[in-house]
C-alpha cells in the first residue's frame, strides 16, 4: 500500500498559523476607518473584470444582507472598492471581510487583495489576507496589520478566488488602525485534517466531534473533509481510532489509506480514437433493426415533434442509456434518421455486431426556438415527454429522478445542433453526464476563452468532479465550424481543474477527434457518431 504522510508537525503549525482568536468586539470603534456592511445597498462596491455585485439578503455573515458577486469569468473578477487618501502610504491597517460561496461541496482559496500603481509605473496585486474554505461556510479573511506599500497610487482592495468562477458573498467589510481586532467569522486560515472542530487546534474536543459525526453522520464539506483523517474518501469510524490515537500521542501523523475510488469500467477504450468511417454496408438495413417512432407533444413552445429510435429486441421491463441528438440549421427532428443520413441502420449494425449496447436514440427539433435556447424545452418538456414514455434509468421524471440517472444521459448535435449542445452542457449539467458536440462551437461570449469559461463556470456550479461529465467532440479539419471549435477546445484542454484530455474515458473527460479532410456534412458527420457513441455510458 502506498502511503502519503501528512506531517503531524505540519498539520498543526498550519493551524497555529490560522487567525487569532476573536473577542467581541462593539460596532463602533474610534480606531475603525471603514466598515461596510452591505445591509442598505451596495456601498459603493462594484464588479471587477465581468463580474456584478448586487445587495442581497439572501444570505449574510451578519445584519440583513451581504454583498452577492456572480457573472465572474475568471478567478481574479470578483467586488472591489477603491480606498481613499484615509489610506497612508506605508501605514500599517487591519483588515477584515467574511466571504462564503454557497456551492455545496466547493473548496476553494479566498484572497482580499490590493491593487496599487507602483513608483514603476505598473500595477501590483499584493494578497492582504488568504483563507480557505467549503461552500456554505462564512470565513473570514483577515489581517491586523497589512502595511501599505510606500509607493502606492490608485489603490483598489478586492476579493478574488485562487482558481474557479464560483459566485460569493462578501459581508461586513472592515478597515481599521493596525492591531484592531475585528469581529468575524473567525476561520479563515488552512483548513486543517483533523481540525473537526475548525478552532485552529487537534484536541480532544475533535475525537468528541468525530465520535459524533460517526454516530449521527458528517456534514458534508469542511467537516467531512477534515474528519477524513486518512484521506480515502470517506469518513467514518477508522478515522475516529485514527484521531483517538493521534491526540492521545500514539501516533504523531495520520497514515493515508488508499483512497475508495470510484469503481472504473473495463470498456476497452483508445486513448487517442482515430476517425474511422463505418463499413459501407452499415448505411444498408440491418438484418435485425430498431423502430423509429413519431411522436408528438406538448411543450413549453408549443406542440412539437420528435423521432425516438428503440433498439431492436426493446423491452419496457428493461433499463436503457438514451441519447438525444440534434439536427443543424434548416433540419428537422426527421433528418437523422432519413435517407439523408440513415443513422438508425448504423444504429442497428452496431448493436447487432455487438459494438453498441441497445440504446434510445431521440432526434428532437430545435424549431419551435433556437438552437441555442432549446435546452429550456429539452429540459422543462422533451425529456419529461420521453422519460415518462420509454425506459430509461430514471425512476421518475422529477428533477431528482433525472439528475439521479444523468450518468446514463447523453446529449449532442451538429452544426447548430452543436451549438445546443453547449448550450446544454452550460445549462443542464445536472442533467446529462455526456456530450457530443458535432461541427459547432459553444455561442458564448467572444473569445475562445469567454466560451471555455463560461463552461468552466457552470462546472463550478454543479459541484461535479472530472468523473461525471465526459465530452467527445468532433469535426473534420476541412469543415467550415473547425475553425470555431478547435480554439475553444485549445482553451478548455489546459484547464485541468476540470478535464484530462483523452479518449479514454476510464483516465480523463476531454477529446476532440479531428477527421483529417473532411467538410461539414452529415454524410460525414454520421461516423463521427460511430466512432464516439460506443465510448459513452461505462463511467457511473
Ligand atoms: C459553428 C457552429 C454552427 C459553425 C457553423 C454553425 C462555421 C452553423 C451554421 C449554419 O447552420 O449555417 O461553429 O461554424
Amino acid at each position: 500500500m502506498k502511503k502519503r504522510i501528512i506531517s503531524a508537525v505540519t498539520a498543526v503549525a498550519m493551524s497555529l498559523a490560522a487567525v487569532p482568536s476573536v473577542i467581541p468586539f462593539s460596532n463602533v470603534s474610534a480606531a475603525e476607518i471603514m466598515r461596510d456592511t452591505f445591509d442598505s445597498g451596495t456601498n459603493e462596491w462594484t464588479g471587477r473584470g465581468s463580474a456584478k455585485v448586487t445587495a442581497s439578503s439572501d444570505s449574510r455573515y451578519e445584519g440583513t444582507g451581504a454583498l452577492f458577486v456572480s457573472g465572474r469569468e475568471d478567478s481574479w473578477n470578483g467586488a472591489t472598492k477603491e480606498l481613499g487618501s484615509e489610506f497612508s502610504q506605508g501605514n500599517a491597517y487591519s483588515f477584515s471581510v467574511n466571504v462564503m460561496c454557497p456551492t455545496a461541496d466547493k473548496r476553494n482559496l479566498f484572497h482580499l487583495t490590493l491593487q496599487y500603481n507602483g513608483s514603476d509605473g505598473e500595477a501590483h496585486y499584493d494578497k492582504i489576507a488568504s483563507g480557505e474554505c467549503f461552500g456554505g461556510d462564512w470565513i473570514q479573511l483577515y489581517n491586523t496589520s497589512y502595511t501599505i506599500p510606500s509607493d502606492a497610487t490608485d489603490m483598489y482592495i478586492y476579493v478574488e478566488t485562487e482558481k474557479g468562477t464560483s459566485d460569493f458573498y462578501i459581508d461586513d467589510f472592515t478597515a481599521a488602525d493596525e492591531g484592531t481586532v475585528i469581529d468575524g467569522s473567525g476561520d479563515g486560515g488552512k483548513i486543517t485534517v483533523g481540525d473537526i472542530s475548525g478552532d485552529g487546534i487537534i484536541s480532544s474536543f475533535d475525537v468528541i466531534a468525530a465520535r459524533k459525526g460517526v454516530i449521527n453522520g458528517f456534514a458534508e464539506g469542511r467537516e467531512t473533509f477534515c474528519a477524513d483523517v486518512d484521506g480515502n474518501g470517506e469518513a467514518n469510524v477508522a478515522d475516529l481510532v485514527l484521531l483517538s490515537e493521534y491526540v492521545l500521542g500514539k501516533i504523531s501523523e495520520f497514515p493515508q489509506a488508499e483512497p475508495i475510488a470510484p469503481p472504473k469500467s473495463d470498456f476497452n477504450y483508445e486513448s487517442a480514437l482515430k476517425y474511422h468511417a463505418a463499413p459501407d454496408y452499415y448505411l444498408n438495413p440491418a438484418g435485425t433493426q430498431g423502430k423509429v417512432i413519431t411522436e408528438n407533444y406538448n411543450g413549453i413552445n408549443g406542440g412539437n415533434k420528435l423521432k425516438v429510435y428503440l433498439p431492436a429486441g426493446y423491452d419496457e421491463s428493461k433499463k436503457y442509456n438514451i441519447f438525444y441528438l440534434m439536427h443543424g440549421g434548416g433540419e428537422n427532428e426527421n433528418t437523422i434518421f432519413s435517407d439523408d443520413v440513415k443513422l438508425n441502420n448504423i444504429l442497428d449494425h452496431m448493436i447487432e455486431n455487438g459494438e453498441l449496447e441497445p440504446m434510445i436514440v431521440v432526434t428532437p427539433t430545435f424549431n419551435a426556438c433556437t438552437a441555442q435556447t432549446f435546452y429550456n424545452e429539452f429540459r422543462q418538456s422533451v425529456v419529461p415527454f420521453v422519460e415518462g414514455k420509454y425506459s430509461t434509468y430514471a425512476e421518475d421524471t422529477s428533477a431528482e429522478g433525472i439528475r439521479a440517472s444523468r450518468m446514463h444521459r447523453a446529449y449532442g448535435g451538429f452544426s447548430m445542433g452543436g451549438v445546443s449542445t453547449w448550450a446544454v452542457m452550460q445549462n443542464c449539467l445536472d442533467m446529462v453526464g455526456y456530450f457530443m458536440p458535432l461541427s459547432g462551437d459553444h455561442w458564448s461570449g467572444n473569445s475562445a476563452q469567454d466560451k471555455a469559461n463560461s463552461i468552466a463556470g457552470a462546472i463550478d456550479k454543479s459541484g461535479l468532479s472530472q468523473r461525471e461529465y465526459f465530452i467527445f467532440a468532433a469535426t473534420g479539419t476541412d469543415d467550415i465550424a473547425h475553425q470555431n471549435i478547435s480554439p475553444q477546445i485549445a482553451a478548455m484542454k489546459p484547464m485541468t481543474d476540470y478535464y484530462t484530455y483523452t479518449s479514454d474515458f476510464s483516465q480523463g473527460n476531454l477529446y476532440f477527434l479531428e477527421a483529417p479532410g473532411l467538410t461539414h456534412w452529415w454524410g460525414y458527420v454520421r461516423h463521427y457518431v460511430y466512432d464516439g457513441l460506443p465510448y459513452f455510458f461505462h463511467e457511473g
